[in-house]
């Protein structure tokens, strides 16, 4: 008898191949189970295979530096290998430690070593791969893997796809056809397998990336963040229609040059949650924020019915809402806690100051109360509605409505103020326009002029404190940075964001600094 037949009828003998109806790990039923785990108790056997995988690796002229075996049953395998070869061996964690060097590959290796990988038996050949990206990543070489039964259902070919050539002691079909020579198993299991293998070839689970939603699953405030830096824009439009599909519209021209764009859903006619969902859509599309100037000012119970249930379902679509603290903090309290309820990162801005004539918000009082409850809220409070500076803190985004380049009100208490009054006056981040843009003749082209307006002067703002701050000798931008090298970079914090900042520097000019770029990263 050759030895290949000797070796599957010791397997036979010691049930490491099972014949009958098994239940796979994926649900599979399936006519044969093979367990090569047993072999580790008879040591004989467990040399007679580890002496085939020599035979194999001398005849194939595989020229390798180091073994690595996967666990756990091909460990014991590769270990006599080593001893036998003499060569080094490696083992791959099946989980990288959580404390230590949190290695994944043992043992010692150079980069560009060749390494065999040894395993008991292939099927996909998923943890060969798996082990071999291992390898890969530390800058090993891994061109072949030995395994001692092939099941023969696609593994060879998903590895030849991965450049790793297959070895095997056995394939499922010479095991099948010497256990029916030798009256093991009869012609109709045998067939019953193999119907079973060439009816179940298993291409490699294909790896999902689900490209994961930016705009999803990060905080609100970092996308806002995000989104000013990246547009370049400081602008939100107010677009106070009163038909959705006009805003729609307008939003898919305009949503390029917006950060954000409010609404007041109650003043729709045609308010649907499809059309709703439109709107999200593009908002997502063209990168902007949906905010609903809800200006909530009930008890909590009740906001966070408003907030969710109803025929707007806020929270289901509105990134941002506006809300008054008049009610006190509950009211704040209540919406965040119902927005913890959508699986999207949600928040809201409060209603500090109001731009109109005679607001009962102009008291330093109910201001600070403001204040106070943004501070205690603040996951979920990322700015104020307000006319001036509250707070110097970069974590809260001031956004000032009741701006127009041309007029200085309405008939109806609305008080104006131009982007520059708004930004550098009284020092928004956010500049909310609606009629001035609205009512024009063109939209696009004066949405256009006011986004490149509010954003020159922020930039020029931020700019001058930056000089400022680079003519003191005591800045830590100064101290971060090399004074005498002609062009250095630095990172400042800009709209509570980082920029990647040039300074251009000038020895002639008295030592100091000549130009300052932003550039966003
Ligand atoms: P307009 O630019 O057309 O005046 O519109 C301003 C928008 O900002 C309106 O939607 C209004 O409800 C809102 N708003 C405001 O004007 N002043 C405030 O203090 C707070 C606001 O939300």
């Amino acid at each position: 008898m050759g030895a290949i037949d000797q070796l599957i009828l010791q397997l036979f003998d010691i049930e490491a191949f099972k014949f009958g109806s098994f239940k796979l790990k994926s649900g599979i039923q399936s006519p044969i189970y093979i367990d090569l785990r047993v072999i580790i108790s008879y040591p004989d056997i467990l040399r007679s295979v580890a002496n085939h995988m020599n035979n194999i690796l001398q005849n194939s002229n595989v020229s390798f530096n180091e073994i690595c075996g996967v666990p756990y049953t091909a460990l014991p395998i590769a270990s006599i290998i080593c001893v036998d070869y003499k060569r080094p061996m490696l083992l791959r964690r099946k989980e990288a430690k959580n404390y230590g060097t949190k290695k994944i590959i043992e043992g010692k290796f150079r980069p560009n070593d060749r390494c065999i990988i040894i395993e008991d038996i292939v099927t996909t050949g998923s943890s060969v791969i798996e082990t071999a990206e291992s390898l890969w990543a530390e800058g090993l070489q891994v061109t072949d893997a030995i395994v001692l039964i092939d099941r023969e259902q696609h593994g060879e070919k998903n590895l030849q796809e991965k450049n790793i050539r297959l070895h095997r002691v056995l394939k499922i079909s010479e095991v099948l056809d010497c256990l029916v020579r030798h009256g093991k198993i009869t012609e109709e299991v045998s067939k019953n397998v193999s119907e079973f293998i060439h009816g179940n070839q298993m291409q490699l689970p294909t790896l999902k990336i689900e490209i994961e939603d930016k705009n999803i699953s990060i905080p609100i405030r970092q996308r806002f963040q995000t989104i000013i830096k990246e547009k370049k824009s400081n602008l939100c439009l107010s677009a106070d229609l009163t038909s959705l599909d006009e805003i729609i519209e307008l939003s898919n021209l305009i949503g390029k040059n917006i950060c954000m764009l409010k609404i007041h859903c109650d003043i729709l006619t045609d308010f649907s949650m499809d059309k709703i969902q439109e709107l999200k859509d593009v908002s997502r599309r063209l990168n902007f924020l949906l905010l609903e100037d809800r200006k909530f000012a009930d008890i909590g119970n009740t906001v966070a019915l408003q907030y969710t249930k109803g025929l707007f379902q806020i929270a289901e679509w509105a990134d941002l809402v506006t809300v008054h603290v008049l009610p006190g903090e509950g009211i704040v309290q209540a919406l965040e806690q119902a927005a913890q309820t959508i699986n999207e990162s949600r928040g809201c801005l409060l209603i500090a100051q109001m731009s109109s004539k005679g607001a009962l918000t102009n008291n330093e009082d109910y201001v600070n109360g403001v204040i106070k409850c943004a501070e205690k809220y603040s996951d979920f409070v990322i700015g104020f509605i307000s006319q001036s500076r509250l707070t110097t803190s970069d974590k809260y985004l001031h956004c000032t409505p009741g701006v127009h380049l041309t007029n200085t009100g309405d008939q109806l208490g609305q008080q104006y103020v131009t982007p520059r009054q708004a930004i550098d006056g009284r020092g928004a981040d956010i500049v909310i326009v609606g009629r001035a843009i609205l009512d024009s003749i063109n939209r696009v082209k004066t949405a256009e002029a006011y986004q490149q307006e509010c954003y020159q002067v922020y930039e020029e703002l931020h700019l001058s404190s930056l000089y400022s701050s680079l003519s003191s000798p005591s800045s830590s931008i100064i101290r971060e940075t090399h004074l005498f090298t002609t062009r250095t970079f630095t990172k400042v914090n800009l709209l509570g964001g980082s920029f990647n900042v040039k300074l251009y520097h000038n020895t002639n000019v008295n030592n100091s600094y000549t130009s300052v770029d932003v550039e966003t990263e």
